[in-house]
């Protein structure tokens, strides 16, 4: 009987992946052999953990990519915010190249002479004592977590295995075991446990559940999106990041802010929490720290709770490598140099505005800060937010969705507002198309 099931079962994934498969050879039907056949490798030599739009991308430029057909695109994801300098800036490829011919590894053996100087950068840029560098986002949530716990034995005085973080529903951190046991979202869940114990989950932008779920004196921290990237782009309330920083200060819980997505100038000012003047304890950053040219992360804390953490508790073979040094000091003075997060606040509302002006009874809300946006999108004869995705991509502009029905849009900052009314138009077309 069990494995009738699992037989049962399995041809019910296959008969899914059949369909999913006719469905890409029906969106790509249009395409040339160029592309279909660079679909058809990924499709056959890949995981298949990704359900990308059909378009293959071969070059980028400022907020443009181009395809292997020679059409231009805009890029309204940024490979979801870690190009908020723009593809290939120049300065950031410039300093990737010179440091590549000169030294590109040591590991923490031994010292380099880019890493000092980076921390001494990036420390004095984001107004900490310490950095700790490492590669990936969710590595570097993974370390905020060790830090957390650390800190709560060492400093807070929490009972050997007892300190607990709490999370937020419809939270995105990343994609480890840990960081997945924090999760809510069955996909990211699903047959991976069993998980790490030592979260409280409680409803994002809920001061009352925070305020009771900080009863327990065995917590030790908060993780927390300044904004919800993954759940689509969802905004707390005005005053509910400063009101929860206050209320873990009352505590003594560490506010720790995963601004791997909202950090580097992407909603309009540095980080996101700057919009209410909170200062968390412990920083994540990512993506953008690079300018999407490397993966390059960090962790930001003072000593305090940074120097919990003792030589050979934690690290990385490739955290903060000379080029990863080099870059992500260019990266940030990019930032600095071209006004990105002014430019972000006031590209963002010209955005919104022009978006909302749109008549369409598909377009159901429009939110965000910044340039980091999405709509939610009324699904009108049989037609979602995948097929608007699909109908802009025709037109000229790639954007993601996510959940089904909510459609991110976060272009490169250094997008003009001439830009910004011509990728409007697209997006206006592509939705009236439907009417
Ligand atoms: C994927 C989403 C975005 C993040 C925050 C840590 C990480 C991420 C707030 C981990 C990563 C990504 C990863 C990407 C999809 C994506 C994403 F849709 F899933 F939510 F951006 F919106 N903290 N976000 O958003 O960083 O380890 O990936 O470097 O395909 O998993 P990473």
């Amino acid at each position: 009987m069990l494995k009738f099931l699992s037989m049962w079962k399995k041809s019910c994934r296959f008969a899914k992946n059949l369909k999913q498969t006719k469905k890409y050879m029906e969106e790509t039907v249009t395409t040339n052999t160029a592309t279909q056949a660079a679909i058809a490798l990924e499709d056959k030599y890949g995981a298949h953990n990704y359900h990308p739009l059909p378009v293959v991308l071969c070059r980028g430029e400022g907020v443009f990519m181009w395809d292997v057909e020679g059409k231009r695109y805009f890029d309204f994801l940024s490979a979801y915010s870690a190009v908020n300098q723009g593809h290939c800036h120049p300065k950031i490829i410039n300093a990737m190249i010179e440091q590549a011919k000169t030294l590109t590894l040591t590991s923490r053996a031994f010292y380099n002479d880019c890493l000092g100087p980076y921390e001494k950068y990036i420390t004095e840029y984001f107004g900490f004592d310490k950095v700790l560098p490492m590669n990936s986002g969710a590595e570097a949530d993974e370390t905020a977590l060790k830090l957390t716990r650390k800190w709560a034995y060492k400093v807070k005085g929490i009972a050997e295995n007892q300190a607990k973080i709490i999370v937020c529903e419809n939270n995105f951190h990343g994609r480890t075991i840990s960081i997945v046991s924090m999760s809510t979202d069955p996909d990211a869940r699903k047959d991976f446990g069993p998980f790490t114990p030592g979260f409280i989950t409680i409803p994002y932008n809920d001061l009352n559940a925070l305020a009771l779920a900080l009863e327990d004196s065995t917590v030790a921290g908060f993780l927390v999106e300044p904004i919800q990237g993954e759940a689509g782009v969802y905004v707390p309330d005005e005053g509910y990041l400063k009101k929860a920083y206050d209320l873990c200060k009352a505590k003594n819980v560490l506010f720790i802010a995963d601004e791997v997505q909202t950090g580097i100038a992407r909603t309009g000012k540095l980080l996101c929490c700057d919009h209410e003047g909170v200062k968390p304890d412990v920083l994540i950053l990512g993506k953008a720290l690079s300018g999407g040219t490397f993966p390059v992360s960090a962790v930001l804390a003072n000593d305090d709770i940074m120097l919990t953490i003792k030589p050979g508790e934690h690290g990385s073979t490739f955290g903060g490598n000379p080029i990863a040094a080099k870059i992500a000091m260019a990266a940030l003075e990019v930032v600095k140099e071209e006004k990105l997060s002014e430019r972000a606040e006031k590209m963002g509302k010209i955005f919104r505005d022009e978006l909302s002006k749109i008549k369409s009874d598909m377009i159901e809300l429009v939110r965000g800060k910044g340039l980091l946006n999405a709509i939610i999108i009324k699904p009108k004869n049989g037609k979602e937010a995948w097929d608007v995705c699909l109908k802009m991509r025709d037109n000229g502009l790639l954007a993601k969705p996510t959940h089904g029905h909510i459609i991110r849009f976060a272009p490169p900052l250094v997008i003009t507002e001439e830009q910004i009314h011509e990728a409007v138009e697209i997006i206006k077309k592509s939705i009236l198309s439907f009417e």
